[in-house]
């Protein structure tokens, strides 16, 4: 959905209710795709992101997630998002001076401190207080029921795109099989729930050139499997090129920057049992598929979910991803290896 756009008078009565008058401009800020997010100056210079969360979340539940979230995590001293007003679907956080996110990295050492960062996010949740976090968005990382909505949104077909996407729709088909795999051995019990982040991109996390961190996008953190984390972070952090990237010679995933990764992670998860262990390099191929596929689902039902700047933009994301667990299926026995070494 291309972004909805606001007025300056609304922006102007948002911000009034949380008490901000003095605004000197108010503008789209950020790469999310998600929400509509705003930088905020004033003219007393201290800035503000302003935020209108999706409509597809349940904002109820969402607000009381990030509530208990941050707070837990700012008493046990973890920086976190610092939430100054909260009335939904609008919310208003500190703006994190200092700290900058990038949408591809370019250094290996910036992956080993986000996977760094992600893990002890995911340590610094695991005494949250009850009750259990709900979930915002039922069934998020579930790859058997992301195909379950494809085929759905393949069969409706409303916008008449199915006949131009075989191709993908046959990719997915000869991946259905492995695509159970977490959802299985998670029913099992054989891997554990645990409170996890569930958008690990690269870009949700802020770092600053002393080498400190923020968590952000806190949105869906809820209980999910630590390897959804780890494989999100695969997809985003290893990737050589953007996740909109129209030429596909450029598209694959970086070795180095994947065991950077394995490094950065395995040094500060040592909660993670062998199980999930040995699925490390498996997840990001599973979740870079799961990406694409909602790409390619929400390409098919119209670009309803994801914000697009173009017509097809979500169809070009989907080839990036489907590219991406192409590089990560050839690379795959020396990605195991990789995690063997550290594990
Ligand atoms: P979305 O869910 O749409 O991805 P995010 O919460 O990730 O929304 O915000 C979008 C972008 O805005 C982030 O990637 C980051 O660059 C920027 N951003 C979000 N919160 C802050 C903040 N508190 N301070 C500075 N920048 C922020
Ligand atoms: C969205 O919100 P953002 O842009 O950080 C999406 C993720 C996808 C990602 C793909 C709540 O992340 O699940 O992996 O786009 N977030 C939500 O880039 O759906
Ligand atoms: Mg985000």
């Amino acid at each position: 959905m291309s972004n909805r756009t606001y007025s300056q008078d609304e922006l102007s009565a948002v911000l009034k209710g949380f008490g901000i008058t003095d605004q000197t401009d108010v503008s789209r800020y950020g790469s999310g795709h998600i929400n509509d997010t705003f930088k905020v100056e004033t003219k007393r210079g201290v800035r503000y992101i302003l935020q209108r969360v999706t409509d597809a979340f349940d904002k109820d539940i969402l607000k009381s997630n990030i509530i208990r979230v941050t707070n837990h995590l700012k008493s046990k001293g973890v920086k976190t998002l610092d939430v100054l007003g909260y009335e939904n679907p609008w919310r208003l956080y500190a703006f994190l001076e200092g700290y900058t996110s990038v949408d591809v990295i370019t250094d290996p050492a910036q992956a080993e401190l986000a996977a760094g960062a992600f893990a002890a996010f995911q340590n610094a949740l695991a005494d949250l207080p009850e009750p259990q976090l709900l979930p915002v968005i039922p069934k998020f990382h579930d790859t058997v029921d992301r195909i379950r909505l494809l085929d759905e949104a393949a069969a409706a077909d409303i916008k008449g795109r199915k006949a131009s996407v075989q191709a993908e729709l046959d990719f997915v088909n000869r991946r259905r099989e492995e695509a159970a795999k977490i959802v299985t051995m998670m029913a099992k019990g054989e891997i554990p729930e645990r409170i996890t982040h569930n958008d690990t991109k690269i870009n949700n996390v802020m770092l600053a050139p002393d080498g400190t961190n923020v968590v952000i996008d806190l949105d869906t953190t809820m209980p999910g499997s630590a390897l959804y984390d780890f494989g999100d972070m695969v997809r985003t952090s290893s990737a050589a090129a953007a996740e909109d990237e129209k030429d596909l010679s450029k598209v694959y995933s970086k070795k180095k920057y994947f065991e950077a990764l394995v490094k950065g992670y395995l040094a500060q998860a040592k909660f993670l049992t062998d199980a999930e262990k040995a699925n490390l390099a498996f997840s990001g191929r599973l979740i870079t598929l799961t990406i694409g596929i909602r790409f390619l689902t929400d390409y098919l039902a119209g670009d309803t979910y994801f914000h697009t700047a173009y017509e097809g933009h979500n169809l070009v994301r989907c080839h990036t991803q489907f590219k991406m667990v192409e590089s990560m299926e050839a690379q795959a026995s020396e990605y195991e290896a990789i995690v063997r070494k550290y594990a």
